[in-house]
């Protein structure tokens, strides 16, 4: 049948692999990292961990009892801006409790 894929007339076209003018770069994950003290209580960092970081009640409890036991935990990854402003959020609200809860960020690897 005419101008269909089957008729030889009609060629598939090809398009050319060219590389693309500019390198699509993956943005750096930031690592957000809870810091244990010795004042603030367990409940609360649990708390915490769930609302700003969405976990559920045992990750926050895993994530916290690390913490607890080793001085530090990851919670999570994000881009920059996203791991800044929780650990911010996240920290003030230790803060406004009257805790020194603190998160911290830095660049993965
Ligand atoms: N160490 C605290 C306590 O014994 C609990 C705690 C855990 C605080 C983790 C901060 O990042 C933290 N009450």
């Amino acid at each position: 049948m005419s101008g269909t894929p089957s008729d030889p007339d009609v060629k598939t076209s090809v398009r050319p692999k060219t590389k693309p003018a500019l390198k699509v770069e993956r943005p750096k994950l930031h690592k957000v990292i809870l810091v244990n003290d010795d004042y603030t209580p367990r409940d609360f960092v649990v708390e915490v961990l769930k609302a700003v970081f969405r976990t559920s009640e045992d990750q926050a409890y895993r994530i916290m009892i690390t913490a607890h036991r080793k001085g530090v935990c990851v919670v999570a990854v994000y881009t920059k801006d996203i791991a800044d402003t929780k650990a911010t959020e996240a920290t003030d609200m230790g803060k406004a409790a009257g805790f020194p809860l603190m998160f911290t960020t830095e660049p993965e690897e």
